[in-house]
């Protein structure tokens, strides 16, 4: 019996080390997933964006990286645009060779609305470097049929029309 008290207290002490060594295993596990995630399931596609207006953009140029699991990511990174402008820029269904470049928007259904329901859409205003960046999470799966994806200016008088290829400055193709 003397020995019981003893026995008891260990078996305490292990269970407290026990539990440690799993909160430990499970955060090690999570990790390794999220790193086993990024090179077999999820699928990492990037553009890099280049002027299509050679007198008012010519050096304006920008990366961007579309990272699809269950939902989508997309970071868009542009520079040498106009300072403090506001620009919209889409996941396009055309590549940049396309006439006008990138084609139409990709739609998650094709046969859906035209709307950032259905699309995925980036805004963003430019710094007074003319340098800007956005990123956006989308409940949408970017599938294979994304080519490009198209930066356009918002201009006042343009708003609400189907952005003509007049308003499409950058494009990128995704490898
Ligand atoms: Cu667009």
């Amino acid at each position: 019996m003397s020995l019981a008290l003893p026995r008891m207290s260990t078996r305490v002490a292990l269970a407290g080390v026990s539990l440690t060594a799993l909160v430990a295993a499970g955060c090690s596990s999570v990790d390794s997933a999220d790193a086993a995630g990024d090179t077999a399931q999820d699928q990492t596609r990037e553009a890099v964006l280049k002027s299509l207006d050679a007198e008012m953009n010519a050096g304006a140029s920008g990366e961007a990286v579309v990272t699809v699991d269950d939902g989508t990511g997309v970071e868009l990174a542009v520079s040498g645009l106009m300072p403090e402008t506001d620009y919209t820029s889409h996941l396009h269904d055309g590549t940049c060779k396309t006439d006008p470049p990138g084609g139409g928007h990709w739609m998650a259904d094709p046969e859906g609305e035209m709307s950032e329901s259905n699309e995925i859409h980036l805004h963003f205003t430019t710094d007074a470097d003319g340098s800007g960046s956005v990123t956006v999470a989308s409940d949408l799966v970017a599938d294979d049929r994304v080519k490009a994806i198209v930066v356009h200016v918002v201009e006042l008088e343009s708003e609400g029309h189907d952005h003509m290829a007049s308003d499409r400055v950058l494009c990128g193709d995704f490898d």
